[in-house]
């Protein structure tokens, strides 16, 4: 037995990692939000890299806001992450323990003076939760981030990406630097709390990710017009709101009826012009999101999902635009590193379960160039993107040692 396959993480410091960067960004009433370059998210990165330099690991930021510390030798390297910002209300754990993780891993790796052939990046990546850009600093990382779209975003309340990146430091014009070389990521694995039900309920500690699900989002608005509520008949009205109702309604079971188990519609935004109880709704913004580990079937299910909008907008009198605001593609998980994760937690006696990821992740975005896996623990009670995410301290130690373990055997890995 090689003498790495010895070291494990330190729990305490973990811990207080995690409870500490916990309070970056958390308002009085239990409210935790670190939307990407906000002010909090900033002092969450600065933070951040004090932790890393305190630990002798080199830290940086690169061009696109992502941030990196790194251990050993400079090229190729093993890389670990997730994110440090979260979703409005958000709990602790989404993103913040994988980066936590990650960074517990090269100090671990920093301290134990073992010289592997590989390097290892620990990296917080910028705005997975896409406030402005979905998964924007993985994309950047492997390449496929639209410049475009940096210069354009905006956040779901107004907020300009570009101002916010100019007041964080960052060049927006530049973001697309982030790039890195082809062959530079040796390999990916990211830890992350499962975010649904499925390990609690069947007693695993650890999930070994097959494929994480393909989104896109699309933005729908319904127009009619805003006439007295009180003077218009009900048949005579083009009422935008009705109209989108029966849309999410029919949409709903469209995406049941085509879909798999594994499809998700969802409307998380929903917008109304008028804001008066006394006129008649005049125009209603849909976000709409569908998810599925089929792209083909997520493209096929957006399409029918704009022809429905069409049919229902005529059957109430009204207008409607519809677009694609953006999306992540379906990914599969490389063979090599699920059977790494398998490895790992066997030699750990700790008991695996394979599962797709109905969640998104920065893994899907760097499997485009590199061999990437995920590593999942329980989620208490199921429950994620809101405060009381939690998962017992026993299950993240497993699960941190599961990805110090697995990054070990990545960077002695040949080939
Ligand atoms: O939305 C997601 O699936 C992820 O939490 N970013
Ligand atoms: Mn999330
Ligand atoms: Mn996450």
């Amino acid at each position: 037995m090689a003498a790495w396959e010895s070291l494990r993480i330190n729990l305490d410091r973990l811990r207080s990692d995690i409870e500490n960067l916990s309070k970056i960004g958390r308002a009085p009433d239990g409210n935790l939000t670190r939307h990407a370059f906000s002010p909090s998210y900033e002092e969450a990165r600065r933070w951040l890299k004090g932790r890393m330099t305190e630990a002798g690991i080199e830290a940086r930021d690169d061009a696109a806001g992502n941030t990196i510390g790194h251990v050993g030798p400079a090229s190729p390297c093993v890389v670990s992450g997730s994110h440090i910002d979260t979703v409005p209300d958000g709990g602790p754990l989404d993103g913040a323990f994988g980066v936590l993780a990650a960074l517990e891993c090269a100090r671990v790796i920093k301290a134990s003076g073992i010289s592997p052939p590989r390097g290892f990046d620990a990296v917080a990546f910028v705005d997975e939760e896409g406030h402005f850009v979905n998964c924007m600093g993985s994309k950047a990382m492997v390449g496929v981030l639209d410049q475009g779209d940096v210069m354009a975003a905006k956040s779901p309340t107004g907020s300009v990406l570009t101002e916010f990146m100019t007041k964080a430091g960052f060049d927006p014009a530049r973001a697309t630097d982030a790039k890195r070389r082809k062959g530079e990521i040796a390999a990916y694995v990211e830890l992350h709390i499962e975010q649904g039900p499925v390990l609690e309920s069947k007693q695993l500690p650890i999930g070994v990710v097959e494929g994480i699900v393909g989104l896109i989002h699309s933005d729908i608005t319904f127009y009619g017009e805003p006439d007295h509520a009180g003077t218009t008949p009900m048949d005579l009205r083009k009422d935008a709101f009705t109209g989108a109702c029966e849309f999410v309604y029919k949409a709903r079971r469209m995406a049941l009826r085509r879909g798999t188990p594994r499809t998700r519609i969802t409307y998380g935004i929903v917008k109304s012009k008028s804001q008066a109880s006394n006129i008649v709704p005049r125009e209603i913004y849909l976000r709409q999101e569908i998810r599925d580990t089929d792209q083909a079937l997520v493209n096929r299910l957006v399409k029918a999902s704009y022809r429905l909008a069409e049919k229902v907008a005529a059957e109430y009198r009204l207008t409607v635009k519809y677009g694609q605001a953006s999306g992540i593609k379906a990914a599969l998980m490389a063979p090599r590193v699920q059977d790494t994760i398998d490895d790992a937690a066997k030699a750990l006696g700790l008991v695996t379960h394979r599962m797709p990821s109905g969640a998104g992740h920065d893994a899907q975005v760097i499997a485009r160039v590199a061999d990437a896996g995920m590593i999942f623990v329980p989620s208490e009670g199921g429950r994620s993107h809101r405060r009381d995410e939690w998962t017992d301290w026993k299950l993240l130690e497993q699960g941190a040692n599961v990805l110090l373990q697995s990054v070990l055997r990545l960077m002695h890995a040949s080939g």
